[in-house]
């Protein structure tokens, strides 16, 4: 008796569907057949009034068009949803399929920046650029540089070791050092190079140290090459870099493939030498800028180079360092971390 009814409430439910054209529409037609006062939740009513044998059929008909209606008026509101948020983007005349704008206009960072600025200067006075690897031999790294096996000095050089049987190396190297002893045992003075890149040690990393940084070699060697050619060479490369103030100081210093050495430091970019205190160089007025000195023989010996006339000198600078001194950076983990705020001012 009661299948009829359920067929004209469908049918009634159907062509009402069909001329839905907004959310608002199927908001209000679910609230006619589904809600408190709704068709199907008044026939529910009635089926209390029902004898008992018809109960069941009569409320499982009622469910299953419950059912047939609700997933219905979903399928229309989820439709309508989305056509609404279409035309909305196109109303903001927006195109979603295109690639996102990049967040910053394109930059190198500024520890290439610095690198390219420091080869450039050295290229312009004469310098060559060389290149080495970063999986080096202990031979390189520290043999041939006069630093022997159990020598105190490979404690200041702590890095890590590979075992692959294929490397061509057994470590990662601790400076750019070894670049000169490839360099000499490649070619015949004279020799005027520099060689940059990254650099590996085992260490903790703090506002001033990283356990990956970069550091740019110098090697000359010729006949008659003084220390005084050292200072000169370093005193033009500081202020081309640093400003034509900059002074530079030698402090004798201890490398084992240099003799004698030294570290160098030139007057603080920040205080001005002030002489009021200075967080950067801690009122003393100095920054320490590298290391450097006379190519030691024992390191002239290792690569072959006998001839007695031959001298030579070398230095090695942290770039990170001097890119910290130029700019006022205070912490060297801020060149690491990919923070667009920071490597947009470069
Ligand atoms: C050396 O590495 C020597 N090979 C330099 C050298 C070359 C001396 C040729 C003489 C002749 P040193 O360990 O001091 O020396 O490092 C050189 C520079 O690298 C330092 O002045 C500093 O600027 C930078 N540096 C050293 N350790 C770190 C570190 N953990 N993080 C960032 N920069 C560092």
């Amino acid at each position: 008796m009661f299948t009829n009814n359920f067929s004209d409430i469908e049918e009634k439910f159907n062509i009402q569907f069909i001329a839905i054209e907004s959310l608002e529409q199927t908001e209000e037609l679910s609230k006619a057949y589904l809600g408190k006062k709704g068709v199907l939740t008044a026939l529910m009513e009635t089926l209390k009034s029902l004898p008992q044998d018809e109960k069941q059929a009569f409320g499982k008909s009622i469910n299953i068009l419950k059912s047939k209606i609700n997933a219905k008026l979903l399928q229309k509101k989820t439709a309508l949803e989305e056509k609404e948020l279409l035309s909305k983007l196109l109303q903001e005349s927006s195109d979603p399929t295109l690639p996102s704008a990049p967040l910053i206009a394109p930059g190198s960072h500024p520890i290439n920046q610095v690198l390219t600025e420091v080869c450039e200067i050295f290229t312009a006075l004469g310098f060559s650029i060389a290149e080495g690897p970063e999986i080096e031999t202990d031979e390189n790294n520290f043999g041939a540089l006069n630093i022997p096996e159990h020598h105190p000095a490979r404690d200041m050089h702590d890095t890590f070791y590979i075992t692959n049987p294929n490397s061509t190396g057994n470590l990662l190297r601790t400076h750019t050092s070894p670049v000169q002893v490839r360099v000499m045992r490649s070619q015949n003075p004279p020799i005027r190079i520099i060689a940059p890149g990254k650099v590996y040690r085992h260490e903790a990393v703090d506002a001033t140290h990283s356990s990956v940084f970069h550091q740019v070699e110098g090697l000359v060697v010729d006949e008659g090459i003084s220390f005084a050619d050292l200072k000169g060479t370093l005193d033009i490369f500081a202020r081309n870099f640093f400003g034509e103030k900059i002074k530079t100081r030698f402090r004798p210093s201890y490398f084992p493939f240099v003799e004698p050495g030294a570290e160098v430091d030139i007057t603080c970019t920040v205080c001005a030498n002030t002489k009021t205190y200075c967080p950067v160089c801690k009122g003393t007025g100095w920054i320490e800028m590298l290391g450097a000195g006379m190519v030691h023989p024992n390191v002239f010996k290792a690569v072959g180079y006998l001839d007695p006339k031959l001298t030579g000198f070398a230095f090695g600078m942290g770039i990170e360092r001097i890119c910290m001194i130029r700019y006022g950076i205070s912490d060297m983990r801020l060149f690491y971390e990919n923070n667009v705020d920071f490597l947009k001012q470069f």
